[in-house]
């Protein structure tokens, strides 16, 4: 059932692309790395925003095994490089099946945006280290928009668009904001510089947050970081948890610190510090152990884009505490070809 015969080759808001959403059932994702994070994130938005059934997996699991396809799936295939080799395998295994191919991208002209039907491109710049930051952040934008337009044919409601529209035009402003904790997380890194291993705890689009957090930690300052979804504390890593496991948690809303407060007594009892990012701080003082460290107001839709920055922010400075290359790690490649 695909469109045509060859590629469309056209942004995401072109008249060929209406026709292949008007036919869209499903969408598979496809990344790896911090790009497969963003696409987690993306899973939530697609059928939480949209109800649009959405799988996603990393492209170097997906081209290794026998994969049923649906009618009227879309591809998207997410990558800053847009040279991965997992993940254009995976898009190469698969063209004749899938209804169209959608690559979000940051470098024009890349072997993903050349063989997939549709493209958005990210403009980030380039980016000048190794591992993705404004990639990331703008992937989720480019996410975010390819949910309302194909969301349209879905359950997006327009008033949740218009809301999603709104909160968009704050982004500059609250990105700023979060960027302007510098001093407070420079501070913070200290706890983490003498560490060997560290958690990083989220519940719903946070956890992909989390996950991300952890991997940029690990891709930088080479300490030993796992990301768990917060309900999954109680259900084993809490036996790590002790003076030398320093736990940050991605706490927005008053929901979540409530359930975070369980974790919070199971980690203080351990001697372990935590570190919460929080919205609603005044539910939430610093104690002994316990650092709070007061996010700005945002809007739902925006928390995983905002609260990834002070994750970054944090890896950048435990790396140059530890005095590791912040923009060329070790053993990372700006695209893995191989
Ligand atoms: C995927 C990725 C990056 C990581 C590093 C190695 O790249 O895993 O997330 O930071 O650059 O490759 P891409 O497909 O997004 O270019």
């Amino acid at each position: 059932d695909r469109i045509q015969d060859g590629l469309v080759n056209e942004n995401v808001f072109g008249e060929q692309a209406a026709k292949i959403f008007d036919q869209v059932k499903q969408i598979q994702i496809i990344a790896c790395g911090t790009s497969y994070h963003a696409g987690m994130i993306a899973k939530y938005w697609m059928e939480g925003l949209a109800g649009i059934p959405c799988h996603v997996e990393v492209a170097s699991e997906y081209r290794y095994r026998p994969v049923v396809i649906q009618q009227g799936t879309l591809f998207i295939s997410i990558s800053q490089s847009g040279e991965t080799a997992d993940t254009l395998a995976a898009l190469r295994d698969v063209q004749d099946q899938i209804l169209a191919s959608l690559t979000i991208c940051n470098v024009p002209g890349s072997s993903l945006v050349r063989e997939s039907d549709l493209h958005l491109m990210t403009n980030a710049g380039p980016e000048i280290g190794v591992a993705s930051t404004k990639a990331f952040t703008t992937q989720l934008v480019a996410l975010l928009l390819t949910t309302l337009v194909i969301g349209r044919r879905f359950s997006l409601t327009q008033e949740k668009e218009r809301e999603i529209v709104n909160a968009l035009q704050q982004l500059p402003s609250l990105i700023e904001q979060s960027i302007a904790m510098d001093a407070e997380i420079e501070e913070m890194s200290q706890a983490f510089a003498e560490k060997h291993h560290s958690l990083f705890l989220g519940r719903g689009t946070l956890y992909p947050v989390a996950m991300e957090g952890a991997l940029k930690l690990k891709e930088i300052s080479y300490i030993h970081a796992e990301a768990y979804p917060a309900g999954e504390l109680k259900h084993g890593p809490l036996a790590l948890v002790d003076k030398d496991m320093p736990v940050v948690t991605v706490a927005p809303r008053n929901d979540m610190l409530d359930k975070l407060k369980a974790n919070l007594q199971e980690v203080s009892a351990r001697g372990g510090e935590l570190f919460v990012f929080a919205g609603c701080t005044q539910n939430l003082q610093s104690a002994e152990g316990v650092h709070v460290l007061g996010m700005p107001e945002i809007p739902e839709i925006l928390e995983p884009i905002v609260y990834t920055v002070p994750l970054q922010l944090l890896s950048y400075h435990v790396a140059v505490l530890k005095g590791t290359d912040v923009d060329q790690p070790r053993n990372l490649a700006k695209s893995v070809t191989v």
